[in-house]
């Protein structure tokens, strides 16, 4: 039979399990990529499983996220980072050269390679045909580290693309729609791929545009064949013999299809405070706008900025409009120099910030209060931003320049013409400072700051569990919500017990205390819980703080891989309707845990103030080895 990308990609990588959906496997990693906010303990984890220099063909540490430096802790992780890629044989992006996703597809990706990530937008990298998948930091380690990387074998979702996206609609709105339809869980145990006529309208940055915001439908990662467009990108970045063709054979099967006839799409916007509350502009039109940010891991290409110049030219900035550029890496912005459209941009009165993450992870740019604030990043969960109650609404380039100039919602096909964009054959490749690794670096000493807290020890279940409920909370709770980030609590990712004190402190300002006091806990969810982020921080540090047990009626992937990884029970409701039996406080006992977990009963029965409660623990026999062993570094270690 037939197969799709996606399934080539894996037969290729596969070495342990077999390709039957549902079932875990174990693929090659070819590369990794980490970025600081992540990779601080990812590399701790690294060195505690002690081998002298990674054994992936490339391995790239980047500094994106943690860029204010408003005292000592952020700049000495990068010196900490740095010196660990010197050390270990990896290259190293410092700050300032840009985000790891669109550096990735710049100056690294390659089509039919494995990608594993520290970020839930390594997907981005499927816009190169790459099989890039997001993954906590002690998975991105064991690969560095020459181990297989274990998911469950997910099933295909075919995206039939066909027609053309018409003037002022752009890749961002193909999957705004997406979300529409299916929502921020439609892409659980799948990967999304790509395919049909539509796909050569699209541009790599433009495929990678999607695949990067796919992240946001849960999905396993998304992927884009690799075909002429992919060898012109190749080639303008100086790298096309690195180019492969790869395509689905005609008769591969796709385990469901939906069709997005891109010419019928129009301007679309995710309203608050989520990325699937999606509207068409037209329908929220009129609102007032004081903030307009353009750039993120999502749209900040060169021909995300260069559509926003080129409307700008012979126009203004609202005055009520904070208007700024976040580029995504300095090859745009270097271009954008040399293409004499930065000038448009300041002329027009744009504030222009160094490429990184900046105020998409709340490093800055928050915005004003009870104010709308118009965004081309990929999240808009509630208080990312900085702001409580904020108002962050997601959109295109289009769209948000269009806000910029008229200082409202605005359809932006009001603006008249659609500029014309030309993209250079030839990119400058903006990289002079990334750094080669080095062929030995035994010789270097790995600096470390005094925020780099040693790694916490966890030790492993008892026979039968006692505990409490912590915290009950309700459905697509986020990792923003569980360990929140931002410019007060991004720089403690190094130091687990500083970080810990922040935990679930958006829902329950007393958790981290009431926790840390209470002996061993659960915490209890709705569906899909701990979308988003990949940050491993929201299982480690609410371990650290004693929880042990969560019992949810459904998790998102990478989150679930994290909790099991750190030795915390992840067990879903038999039947969801006994979710109103939990409360907060309730007396938790887990009669013969162990037992239970040395076997293969996929079922355990909970006592919730003594009475019976029937739970899912759907898991491998190797998650049951993690989780009796009390987390994978105890397992790895034992081995
Ligand atoms: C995010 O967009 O939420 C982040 C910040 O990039 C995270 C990683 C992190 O929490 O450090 C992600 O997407 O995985
Ligand atoms: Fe950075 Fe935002 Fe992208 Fe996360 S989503 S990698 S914080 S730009």
């Amino acid at each position: 039979m037939g197969m799709t990308i996606a399934e080539k990609i894996i037969a290729a990588h596969l070495v342990e399990g077999e390709m039957i959906k549902g079932r875990e496997i174990g693929i090659r990693i070819d590369r990794t990529l980490t970025q600081d906010a992540t990779g601080t303990m990812a590399y701790l984890e690294f060195e505690a499983i002690g081998i002298p220099r990674v054994k992936t063909e490339s391995s790239v540490c980047y500094v994106d996220h943690n860029l204010v430096q408003s005292d000592f802790k952020n700049a000495d992780d990068h010196r900490f980072l740095q010196s660990i890629a010197r050390r270990y044989g990896l290259f190293f992006s410092p700050p300032g050269n840009g985000i790891s996703h669109q550096l990735n597809l710049e100056r690294f990706g390659l089509p039919g390679k494995t990608l594993l990530g520290s970020d839930s937008h390594t997907p981005t990298g499927g816009g190169l045909g790459m099989l890039a998948i997001g993954a906590g930091g002690l998975d991105v380690a064991m690969a560095m580290a020459g181990k297989p990387f274990y998911l469950i074998m997910p099933q295909i979702y075919g995206i039939k693309l066909t027609g053309k996206l018409q003037p002022w609609v752009s890749a961002r709105d193909v999957l705004l729609e997406l979300l529409r339809q299916l929502t921020v869980k439609g892409g659980v145990g799948y990967i999304m791929e790509y395919f049909g006529s539509g796909v050569k309208e699209l541009s790599v940055t433009d495929r990678a545009a999607i695949t990067n915001f796919g992240a946001e439908l849960g999905a396993t990662t998304s992927i884009f064949p690799s075909d002429e467009n992919t060898r012109k990108f190749l080639e303008s970045q100086g790298r096309a013999e690195g180019w492969i063709e790869l395509s689905a054979d005609d008769d591969a099967k796709y385990d469901k299809i939906i069709e997005i006839d891109m010419s019928a799409l129009e301007p679309l916007i995710a309203c608050p405070s989520s990325p699937d509350n999606v509207a068409r502009v037209s329908e929220v039109a009129g609102r007032k706008v004081s903030q307009v940010l353009i750039g993120s891991c999502s749209n900040s290409s060169l021909r995300d900025l260069l559509v926003v110049a080129k409307t700008l030219e012979n126009r203004e900035v609202n005055l009520d409009v904070s208007f700024e550029i976040n580029p995504g890496s300095r090859q745009v912005l270097e271009n954008m120099a040399a293409m004499g459209d930065i000038q448009t941009l300041i002329h027009a009165g744009a504030r222009i910030h160094q490429a990184g993450c900046l105020g998409c992870i709340g490093m800055g740019q928050a915005p004003a209060t009870n104010t709308i604030s118009l965004r081309t990043f990929p999240r808009n969960f509630p208080g990312r931003s900085g702001t409580k109650n904020d108002q962050v609404y997601l959109c295109s380039p289009e769209v948000a320049v269009a806000a910029a100039i008229t200082g409202k919602i605005t359809d932006p096909r009001e603006l008249g013409e659609y500029p014309s964009l030309t993209l250079p054959k030839k990119y400058l490749p903006g990289d002079a400072r990334i750094e080669p690794p080095l062929a030995d670096g035994s010789h270097v000493e790995v600096i470390r700051g005094p925020n780099i807290a040693p790694f916490p020890e966890f030790s492993p279940p008892p026979e039968s569990w006692q505990g409490k409920v912590l915290l009950k909370t309700g459905n697509n709770i986020t990792t923003d919500h569980i360990m929140p980030a931002g410019a007060q609590i991004l720089p403690l990712r190094s130091n687990i017990p500083a970080i810990s004190k922040f935990v679930f402190n958006q829902l329950d300002q007393n958790f981290a205390k009431r926790a840390g006091n209470g002996g061993p806990g659960m915490v209890v969810g709705g569906e899909n819980y701990g979308q988003g982020s990949s940050r491993e921080h929201a299982a480690l540090a609410p371990r650290y703080l004693g929880v042990e047990v969560k019992l949810v009626k459904s998790f998102a992937r990478i989150h679930k891989a994290n909790l099991i990884n750190f030795g915390i029970l992840p067990l879903t409701f038999a039947d969801p309707a006994d979710y109103d039996l939990l409360e907060e406080g309730a007396e938790i006992e887990i009669p013969n845990l162990r037992q239970t977990l040395a076997g293969e009963n996929t079922q355990l029965e909970i006592k919730v103030n003594g009475k019976s409660v029937m739970t899912d623990l759907d898991v491998s026999s190797r998650h049951r080895r993690i989780l009796l062993a009390g987390g994978l570094l105890n397992w790895a270690r034992a081995k």
